[in-house]
């Protein structure tokens, strides 16, 4: 067939998509498949945002690259057979992109999607279209779809909608609406009740759209290959009488069945605003029942109700069959366009194990929450660090004393001075000019059986004695016998003679408020014969701390024995001190940065060299 002069779209038509839209592209480019097009109808994007790319979409299965420019000039320039702008910018810049485009010679037609584009800027744009005659679609529009041709943006729905209404092949009723929402319900009546939908469009709510119902009637009108015309107007405006002037003159001589939404504005007491800037009668002639039955009187086809649409269409279209005037066509199935994988998966269809599995945080809803609980509650129940670490630590609510617990843990362990191993470490790192997690993770690095990394070591050893039932004797002597320090006991610097006074705070609110402390007696037990024999063999800030949260773990009752255990395995308790002292090890860095100290070079006068005699001559 011939393809018709005044069409907006054909089976070739090119656009350029106005914003970083690549739901919408890679929607045109799968009806662009479906519809078994030669080419993709997006040559090119226009994104003012980030420098000239190339975006990745997929033709069928293969994958395609399509430009994307900072410049519309540039997108037109290197795109000459371009001739439709589907400008995606928002309220704020579409005019100003809107008026660009209507500068390029080559563009034909610009459908603009943005809602809540001022009247009067509307109106410039429009001035401006008529005298360079591009064809406006919209504002406040889905857009339009030629089945088998061009889909503007997302018009039309998703595929299984677009396969479901036919849309993927000409039918030979074109329509033309104001509510892009209804126009997907258009597609959808048409196909059940006709061949399907040649053309439609949806000009859009706003008071001022940039093409009319009158215009694409008469383009319809014009067409040949368009047999039957539908048009959905709506409460609001006065368009349909211009459309019954036609009917009345015989300048509109195709089956035209038309009926306007809003009828039920009548049952309120005062003039209601529908959904659409245009959608509101100003005078009785605005009503839809007013134009229904002008309408009707003019000639067209017009139901009792919305409901009774589709008979028409479908009583229409028979006639119009009957009279050969439509030829039934022989239907071919459309190519299949393989599915998004996410959308497939939201569909039940597909299936893959996961990769990873979590179970303490999920961000995915609309609130994040952490091992179910949601981020507000946290907040509003005053959990403290404490509760979060007992939500994503130990995935459950502990109860205030092991949350308190928790948060003196990591006050008594946030820093010992710039001396220890990992301070020192920071510190030195953070001289060589590093930055925040370079030096905290140098310094977290010294953490280990000597330095701060005892705890679990003392949870194990401590534990396996006092489970196995020996005396605190036999276990100190069993332990020298086999040549092994005792985790969680002894101190650089601080001794019986220098207690420790970290380690008399935790033993006091531990003794005053865990339930029972076998283990800690028995870590105190222990002490006794260390600082014995030597006084600085004290149970030190990581011995109490591991012996009291392993007597936590099995009698609070809010862990079963084997989940008790399962924590002193996976080595669990040493994180207690890695991010208590991580708060110190930030603190270094910050000073040492603050404090503007240079490369820190360790002085030979405080090193031994002691090489190999044959180097030392
Ligand atoms: N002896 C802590 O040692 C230290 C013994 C022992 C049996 C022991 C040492 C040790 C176990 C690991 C431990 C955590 C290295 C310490 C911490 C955080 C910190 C740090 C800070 C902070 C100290 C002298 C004599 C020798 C040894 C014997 C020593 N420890 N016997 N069991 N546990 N402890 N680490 O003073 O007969 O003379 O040969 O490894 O719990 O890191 O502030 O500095 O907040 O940052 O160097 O508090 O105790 O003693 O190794 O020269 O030993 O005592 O066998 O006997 P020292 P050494 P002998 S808290």
């Amino acid at each position: 067939v011939e393809e018709f002069k005044g069409a907006l779209f054909n089976r070739s038509t090119k656009s350029i998509v106005w914003g970083m839209q690549t739901r919408a592209v890679q929607g045109m480019l799968d009806f662009d498949f479906v519809c078994r097009r030669p080419e993709p109808s997006v040559v090119a994007m226009v994104y003012p945002f980030t420098g000239d790319h190339k975006q990745k979409f997929y033709w069928g299965h293969k994958e395609i690259l399509v430009p994307v420019y900072k410049n519309m000039g540039d997108a037109f320039k290197k795109h000459r057979d371009a001739d439709v702008l589907v400008n995606f910018a928002s309220l704020r810049s579409a005019y100003d992109s809107t008026m660009e485009a209507l500068d390029y010679q080559q563009v034909r037609c610009i459908a603009i999607i943005a809602e809540g584009i001022p009247e009067n800027m509307t109106r410039k744009i429009i001035q401006k279209a008529n005298q360079k005659k591009t064809s406006i679609i919209g504002p406040a529009t889905v857009g339009g779809i030629k089945p088998g041709c061009f889909r503007i943006g997302n018009t039309g729905g998703m595929m299984d909608n677009i396969l479901y209404s036919k849309l993927y092949r000409p039918g030979s009723v074109a329509y033309v609406s104001r509510s892009g929402g209804m126009s997907n319900e258009l597609n959808n009546i048409i196909c059940k009740a006709s061949d399907g939908a040649f053309d439609g469009i949806a000009i859009g709510g706003d008071r001022y759209p940039g093409t009319t119902f009158m215009d694409h009637i008469m383009r319809y009108q014009a067409d040949p290959q368009i047999k039957m015309i539908v048009l959905l107007g709506e409460v609001g405006g006065i368009e349909e009488y211009e459309v019954c002037d036609a009917l009345k003159d015989s300048r509109i001589t195709k089956p035209l069945v038309a009926w306007c939404i809003g009828t039920c504005a009548g049952m309120f007491s005062a003039e209601v605003q529908f959904g659409h800037a245009g959608a509101c009668a100003n005078s009785d002639r605005e009503t839809a029942t007013a134009k229904n039955k002008a309408l009707k009187q003019a000639g067209a086809v017009v139901p009792n109700s919305f409901d009774d649409l589709g008979e028409k269409i479908k009583d229409v279209f028979e006639q119009l069959v009957t009279k050969g005037v439509i030829e039934p066509r022989e239907e071919l199935p459309p190519p299949p366009v393989p599915m998004d994988y996410s959308w497939a998966r939201e569909l039940g269809l597909i299936r893959k194990p996961a990769s990873f599995m979590t179970s303490i945080c999920d961000e995915r809803g609309q609130e994040l929450l952490y091992a179910g609980v949601p981020i507000s509650d946290v907040l509003k129940q005053e959990l403290g660090i404490g509760g979060v670490i007992s939500l994503l630590w130990f995935q459950r609510p502990l109860p205030p004393p092991a949350c308190k617990f928790i948060e003196m843990c990591l006050m008594v362990t946030a820093d010992h001075g710039p001396a220890v191993s990992g301070a020192h470490n920071t510190i030195v790192c953070a001289r060589a000019g590093k930055d925040l997690v370079s030096s905290l993770v140098s310094g977290l690095l010294t953490i280990g059986d000597r330095f701060g990394g005892a705890l679990n070591g003392a949870a194990v050893q401590f534990s396996e004695a006092y489970d196995a039932g020996m005396i605190p004797m036999e276990f100190v002597n069993s332990m020298r016998k086999k040549g092994q320090l005792i985790m969680g006991i002894g101190h650089r610097v601080k001794s019986i003679n220098n207690p420790d006074m970290r380690v008399k705070i935790m033993k006091e609110f531990v003794k005053a408020n865990f339930p029972t402390t076998p283990l800690l007696d028995y870590a105190m037990e222990v002490e006794k014969i260390t600082t014995s024999k030597k006084p600085n063999l004290i149970l030190n800030v990581d011995g109490v701390i591991a012996v009291s949260f392993v007597d936590f773990l099995r009698n609070s009752g809010c862990f079963t024995r084997e989940e008790a255990q399962d924590y002193i395995d996976m080595g669990a308790i040493n994180g207690l001190f890695v991010l208590g002292r991580s708060i110190g090890f930030i603190g270094h860095f910050m000073d040492q940065k603050r404090l503007k100290q240079g490369l820190y070079r360790h002085p030979w006068d405080d090193i031994s060299y002691v090489l190999p005699e044959q180097y030392n001559n």
